[in-house]
């Protein structure tokens, strides 16, 4: 049976830190399943939101949280597809309208109305969250609900951000930010896809995970003297990138892509730092016939397929997990760029 409160994060203030506490249990509408949270992956938005980070109005106080995976416990008498019992994620497109022309050719995530889960709406760092049942994720119940919570966010948004790079396999891309959380999971994904990699983050920590996960090449941003040259030089015959995945929380690289990317390449925006501009040479962009794009999510189609290139044992990034008392110090080590991969927390029973 479901209890009457439960455990949350809860942000009260912009700035935070997030409070633990006691809070209500919330009730499913009528379209709506509540869900057991086992564990939520913490995405770099989650920090963002909680610093008011956006041009976008925030819900206070917020339980943040959008990569929950978990076991539906009870659902609306209109939400269909899924079952109590069934296993489910919530990823950050809680819900839409799923009537205008946008969510009627499955941009759910362009949506005017969409709902966000840990933005918005409360999300996944509390023990019982609620999702529209026609936006949840079914999970396959031989999935680790630890190993598969990061794929609801950032899986879902690489496996989106590299097809939008319309890069094909055996072609070259570049990571940039890709000691992170979505870029440990983009390496995976543009792996399984048939791409190359060249990774670009600082560290050595960081250098040792994308090596290991298989990238061809590592460019240390806090090291290199010439870091344009140095990622032009680790691509094939030194012509640049066929595709520049964007992911870190910098702006600076917004600026420097179009430098590496070769000519007919592809720049897909996905990082989203704060009061950033993209900026680009129009000479260069018009010369070399540079692509310049955003991607945002993935609609509900790209979650299906992202997660079965989990349950198919194609991607296997790595995590390290904490009780969800201890989210504060996971926003600590993000705010200083110490996250190797991903953390994920766990929820108390
Ligand atoms: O739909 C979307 N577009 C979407 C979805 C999910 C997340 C966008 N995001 C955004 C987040 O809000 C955040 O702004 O993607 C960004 C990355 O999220 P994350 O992977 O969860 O963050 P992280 O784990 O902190 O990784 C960021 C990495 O960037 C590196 C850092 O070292 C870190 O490993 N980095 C930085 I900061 N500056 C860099 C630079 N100049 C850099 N790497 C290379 N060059
Ligand atoms: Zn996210
Ligand atoms: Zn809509």
């Amino acid at each position: 049976t479901v209890p009457d409160t439960q455990w949350a994060q809860v942000v009260e203030a912009k700035g935070g830190p997030p409070i633990y506490k006691e809070i209500p249990v919330p009730k499913p509408g009528p379209d709506e399943v509540l869900i057991k949270i086992k564990y939520s992956g913490v995405c770099h938005t989650d920090l963002h939101a909680m610093n008011g980070d956006w041009p976008l109005p925030l819900k206070l106080p917020l339980v943040g949280g959008h990569e929950g995976a978990g076991v539906v416990v009870a659902k609306g008498q209109l939400a269909q597809g899924i079952e109590i019992g069934d296993h489910a994620g919530i990823k950050w497109l809680n819900g839409s309208c799923l009537a205008c022309e946008f969510c009627k050719t499955a941009d759910e995530p362009l949506c005017a109305e969409a709902q966000l889960s840990g933005y918005t709406v409360d999300g996944t760092f509390q023990q019982y969250a609620i999702g529209k049942a026609a936006h949840v994720t079914k999970l396959p119940k031989d999935l680790a609900m630890d190993a598969v919570a990061p794929i609801l966010c950032a899986g879902i948004t690489v496996y989106k951000g590299l097809k939008e790079s319309g890069a094909k396999p055996g072609q070259t891309v570049a990571i940039v930010g890709a000691g992170g959380g979505l870029g440990s999971l983009a390496l995976q994904y543009a792996k399984a896809m048939g791409l190359r990699v060249i990774s670009i983050d600082g560290g050595d920590e960081k250098r040792a995970m994308c090596e290991q996960l298989g990238s061809e090449a590592y460019v240390d941003f806090t090291k290199s003297k010439d870091l344009v040259a140095d990622v032009k030089a680790a691509t094939p015959e030194g012509l640049g990138a066929h595709a520049v995945l964007l992911l870190a929380v910098s702006e600076k690289p917004f600026q420097q892509a179009v430098e590496y990317a070769r000519p007919r390449g592809a720049i897909v925006a996905i990082g989203l730092p704060a009061n950033a501009f993209l900026k680009a040479p129009v000479f260069e962009t018009v010369v070399k016939m540079i692509n310049i794009k955003g991607s945002y999510v993935g609609n509900r189609q790209d979650g299906v397929e992202a997660i079965d290139f989990f349950a198919r044992g194609l991607i296997k990034a790595p995590f390290k997990t904490v009780p969800l008392k201890e989210l504060p110090k996971v926003f600590e080590l993000m705010k200083q760029g110490k996250i190797a991969g991903r953390y994920v927390v766990e929820i108390p029973e």
